[in-house]
């Protein structure tokens, strides 16, 4: 049996995002879209207010919770479940507050130290990423020469996180972690870790994966050297989709919520199969 992921549907009110900036930067834009994306089957909405394309700047403080903290109030008040995508105590505070119980921190922990202790007192689940560096300059922390490459780097960075945010008493079933695709990775390093995504698993704790949209797709896809644009790397998601059912992650973190739902339906449908049906 495959156990389903969950399916955790981006809302971005950035003016910038790689994937879909400034399509949901007014509040009302945003929150049609987060309900928009729970009728396409999304178990999570994630709600941020920063970019973290390379070559981004940060907002202030100020215009990232103008940006989030509406459209988190109107979407958790629907009932709705939501995660913060922030790396901001400050703003997750605010987030939480307001009715998201879930913090996804690209950062996971390292660029606010803040972070762990707030998400701790309010007892939330929270999504560490494995991150190096902010978007600015990421590429060049993109270096993984050390024994057993990126797979090994992300998995001990990643375990160092953990101690951290044990320390400061987030639970350990409040803790999921992620490989954090295309954050300081060129195009190989994400392949080689979707590759060896069972070492990061084998940290013990629950996996949420980011492909969807991203530039190893449109790479991978490119004609003549031009990568495939992002709105049309959606069916190589979905295959992704299905891989990393398959391999047992958590959850999927992606912007065409009905492409992945529909083939998680495809999977839930075939394991309804007896073997001795077939
Ligand atoms: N990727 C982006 C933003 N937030 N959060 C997690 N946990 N994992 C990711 O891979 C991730 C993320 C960048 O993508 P976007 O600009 O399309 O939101």
């Amino acid at each position: 049996m495959t156990a389903i992921p969950v399916l955790m549907g981006v809302v971005n009110v950035t003016p910038d995002s790689f994937s879909d900036g400034g399509r949901w930067l007014e509040p009302d834009a945003a929150i049609a879209h987060g309900r928009e994306l729970i009728a396409d089957g999304a178990d999570i909405l994630d709600i941020g207010g920063e970019s973290t394309r390379p070559g981004a700047t940060r907002p202030l403080v100020e215009e990232e919770l103008g940006r989030v903290i509406p459209v988190i109030t109107e979407l958790a008040a629907g009932g709705a479940v939501v995660s913060v995508d922030t790396m901001r105590a400050e703003v997750a505070e605010a987030a939480l507050a307001a009715g998201a119980t879930i913090v996804n921190d690209v950062s996971g922990g390292l660029a606010d130290a803040r972070m762990p202790s707030v998400v701790a007192e309010a007892g939330a689940t929270y999504v560490a990423m494995h991150w190096r560096a902010h978007a600015d300059h990421m590429r060049d922390f993109a270096v993984y020469d050390g024994p057993g490459g990126v797979v090994a780097a992300v998995r001990d960075e990643l375990a160092a996180r953990v101690d951290v945010l044990l320390a400061a008493g987030i639970a350990p079933d409040r803790v999921v972690l992620d490989p954090g695709l295309g954050f300081a990775k060129h195009s190989e390093h994400s392949w080689t870790l979707l590759h060896g995504l069972s070492v990061i698993q084998d940290l013990g704790y629950p996996l949420l994966v980011g492909a969807s949209r991203k530039s190893f797709l449109g790479r991978l896809l490119a004609t003549g050297g031009t990568p495939r644009p992002v709105e049309l790397r959606e069916h190589a998601n979905t295959a992704l989709t299905v891989l990393l059912a398959q391999q047992g992650v958590w959850g999927l973190r992606v912007h065409d919520v009905r492409a992945a739902r529909d083939a998680l339906r495809v999977l839930e449908r075939l394991d309804q199969e007896a073997p001795d049906d077939r």
